[in-house]
C-alpha cells in the first residue's frame, strides 16, 4: 500500500445535498481529483476495511480508467471485496439491484447520468448505500467536509484488471468479481412482471423502438425486450454504449431523443415507444402519435399498476417529487392511496420506500420506479408499460383518453434557461422570493394567484427538514408555476420553470400543451422579471 500525498486543495467536493459529484470530464481527471473523492467517501462511511462494493458505470469517457484507480484504492483501504461489472458497464438501477442482492455495504456509480460525455464533457460519481439508494444527507455532508481537509490518499501498486471476462480474481488482498450486468438485474424484472404475456404481445405484431441513446441501456435492452421477449432485432436502436453517446446528451426526452420522437409521429410509427438516458435510471414513454409527460406517466402507473404481477397486492402509496404534476394525486385520492410531494432528487424518496409508505415514485423528469430497487428504474418503466399495454390491449392513445376522462388532464412543461450567469439567477430567484408574500390576490397576464410560498420539505420517515426546494406560485383554475435552479449542470446556472394548468374529466384534453399552459407561463415571465434580471424570455429545452 502506498499513501500518496495531494498537493493541491481543499477539493471542491460534493456539496451536501447533491446525490452525486458531476465535474467536467477533465476536472475529474487532474490528479489527485477523483483520489480525493473514494478516500474522502470512505473516510465518511467510517473506512473501507473489510466491505463489499459494487462499482459500475454507464461506460462514458474515463469510465473503466477511473474504475482501475477506484479498485487499487479500495483494495489499499482494505476492503474485502469489489462487484464489477464487465467492461466496467452497470446502469444505475442494476447497481443499486446487485447492492440489495449481494447485501453490499455500498456501491459507486460512475455517470454523469443525462449529461453528455466525452473528455470535453462531463463525468460524475455517486456513491449509494447499503439500501441500494443514493447517500443521505449526513453522508453527503460528511463526505463534502473530508473533501475540504483531505491531504492524502490510499492506493496499491498493480497494473489495471482485465474488467473483461466474469470471473473471480484478485486484486491484492481485494478479492474482484466481475459480473454479466444484465442478468440479475433481467432476473429481477421476470419477478416483477408477466414475460409471457409482453412475448405473447409481440409475437401478435405489437411493434416497438427502444432508443438506448448510445448509453447503458442497450445491452439491458437487447438481452430483455429482443432476446427474452422476442421483439424483432431493430427493436433497439443506438444499442452499443459509446464513450460519447454517440455525440448526443443521453436525456430522453423530445429534444434529445429528436429522431425516435420524429419516427413517432409519421405515417410508419410503431405501436410504442421509448428512450433511456446515459445511466439506465430514466425513461421516456411514447405512444403512436403521443407523447406521455412523465408525470402522466406516473399517474397511469399507479392506476395500472396491479395489472403486472410485482404489483398484484396494489399500491401501499404514491411519491412525487414536488415540481411533478399533481396527475398522480388525482389516482392516489380516488384509489384511496398515500400520496408523498417530496423535493426533486430520487434520495427523498428512499426513506418512504424503506418505511413501505410507497410503492411507486415518480419525477417530472422522466424518472419512474418503485421499492424494487432504491434508484429510479427506466427499463422497469418501459417494462411496466408493455405489461400494462399487454392486459388492456388497448393502444397508449386510448389508455391516456381514458385516463383524462377519469381523472382529468394535468398540462404539463417544463421549461429550461440553461447557462445562465449565476448571478443572475440567483438575482431571479431571490427577487421572486422577496415578492412572494405579496403575490397572493395579485393577477398577471389575466390570471389570478391564489398562493405562493417556498417549498421545505418535513421527511415523514426521519423527522429531518429540507429548506429551499423550489419556489412555488399556484393560479386561480389549478394553475400552477414552481421554479427552481438545478443542481445537476456543470455550466453556471440552469433556471427551471414548471408549467402545469388542470383540465376537470369533463373539459376538453386536446388543447396543444403550450396553449393550455400559456397564461401560467406569461404571468411567470411578468412576474419574475425575466426579461430584465436574466435577459430572455425564451427557453433553451421545453420538455
Ligand atoms: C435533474 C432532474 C431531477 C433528477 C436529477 C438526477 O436534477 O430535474 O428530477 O432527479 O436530474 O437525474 P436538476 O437538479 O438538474 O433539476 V439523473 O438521471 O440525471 O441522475
Ligand atoms: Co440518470
Amino acid at each position: 500500500m502506498t499513501v500518496q500525498t495531494v498537493s493541491k486543495g481543499p477539493f471542491e467536493g460534493q456539496k451536501p445535498g447533491t446525490s452525486g459529484l458531476r465535474k467536467k470530464t477533465r476536472v475529474f481527471m487532474e490528479p489527485g481529483y477523483l483520489e480525493c473523492f473514494v478516500q474522502a467517501t470512505f473516510t465518511a462511511i467510517g473506512g473501507a476495511k473489510g466491505k463489499t462494493f459494487v462499482i459500475g458505470g454507464d461506460g462514458r469517457f474515463f469510465n473503466r480508467a477511473a474504475i482501475q484507480t477506484m479498485l487499487r484504492m479500495a483494495a489499499a483501504n482494505g476492503a474485502a471485496k469489489a462487484i464489477v461489472g464487465q467492461g466496467g458497464l452497470l446502469s444505475t438501477p442494476a447497481v443499486s439491484n446487485l447492492i440489495r442482492q449481494r447485501k453490499t455495504d455500498g456501491g459507486f456509480v460512475l455517470s454523469a447520468s443525462h449529461n453528455p460525455g466525452g473528455i470535453d464533457a462531463d463525468f460524475g460519481v455517486k456513491y449509494n448505500v447499503g439500501n441500494g439508494g443514493p447517500a443521505p444527507e449526513h453522508i453527503t455532508q460528511a463526505m463534502f467536509e473530508e473533501t475540504q481537509r483531505i491531504t492524502e490518499y490510499q492506493t496499491i501498486d498493480a497494473p489495471d484488471l482485465d474488467l473483461s471476462t466474469c470471473g473471480t480474481t484478485q486484486l491484492g488482498s481485494m478479492e474482484v468479481e466481475i459480473v454479466d450486468p444484465v442478468s440479475d438485474y433481467q432476473a429481477l424484472m421476470q419477478k416483477l412482471f408477466d414475460f409471457d404475456k409482453i412475448k405473447a404481445l409481440f409475437a401478435n405484431g405489437f411493434t416497438m423502438r427502444f432508443d438506448a441513446m448510445h448509453a447503458v441501456t442497450g445491452p439491458y435492452a437487447k438481452a430483455i425486450l429482443e432476446d427474452a421477449l422476442g421483439a424483432p432485432d431493430g427493436t433497439v436502436i443506438n444499442a452499443v454504449p459509446s464513450e460519447d453517446f454517440g455525440g448526443g446528451h443521453p436525456d430522453p426526452n423530445p429534444v434529445w431523443a429528436k429522431t425516435l420522437m420524429d419516427e413517432m409521429m409519421s405515417d410508419s410509427a410503431p405501436d410504442f415507444g421509448a428512450a433511456s438516458d446515459g445511466d439506465g435510471d430514466r425513461n421516456m414513454i411514447v405512444g403512436r402519435g403521443i407523447y406521455v409527460t412523465p408525470s402522466d406517466s406516473l399517474a397511469v402507473l399507479a392506476a395500472n399498476a396491479q395489472l403486472a404481477p410485482g404489483y398484484s397486492a396494489g399500491l401501499a402509496g404514491v411519491a412525487r417529487s414536488m415540481p411533478t404534476s399533481g396527475a398522480s394525486d388525482k389516482v392516489a385520492e380516488r384509489l384511496g392511496l398515500a400520496s408523498f410531494e417530496t423535493p426533486t432528487g430520487w434520495k427523498f424518496f428512499g426513506n418512504l420506500l424503506d418505511a413501505g409508505k410507497v410503492t411507486l415514485c415518480g419525477e417530472e423528469s422522466a424518472g419512474t420506479g418503485s421499492d424494487h430497487v432504491r434508484e429510479k428504474d427506466g427499463l422497469w418503466a418501459v417494462l411496466l408499460w408493455l405489461n400494462v399495454l399487454a392486459e388492456r390491449g388497448q393502444s397508449v392513445a386510448e389508455i391516456l383518453v381514458d385516463h383524462w376522462a377519469t381523472y382529468g388532464r394535468n398540462y404539463y412543461s417544463r421549461h429550461d434557461y440553461e447557462a445562465v450567469p449565476a448571478d443572475a439567477a440567483n438575482a431571479l430567484m431571490q427577487g421572486l422570493r422577496d415578492k412572494l408574500a405579496k403575490l397572493p390576490g395579485q393577477t398577471h397576464a389575466g390570471v389570478q394567484i391564489t398562493a405562493a410560498d417556498e417549498f421545505s420539505y418535513h421527511d415523514p420517515v426521519h423527522g429531518s427538514v429540507s429548506h429551499n426546494q423550489g419556489l412555488r406560485i399556484w393560479f386561480a383554475g389549478e394553475g400552477r408555476a414552481v421554479l427552481r435552479l438545478s443542481g445537476t449542470g456543470t455550466e453556471g446556472a440552469t433556471l427551471r420553470v414548471y408549467l402545469e394548468q388542470y383540465a376537470g374529466p369533463d373539459a376538453a384534453h386536446d388543447l396543444a400543451p403550450d396553449a393550455a399552459l400559456q397564461a401560467v407561463r406569461d404571468a411567470v415571465v411578468e412576474i419574475t422579471e425575466m426579461q430584465t434580471l436574466i435577459g430572455r424570455t425564451e427557453p433553451d429545452v421545453k420538455t
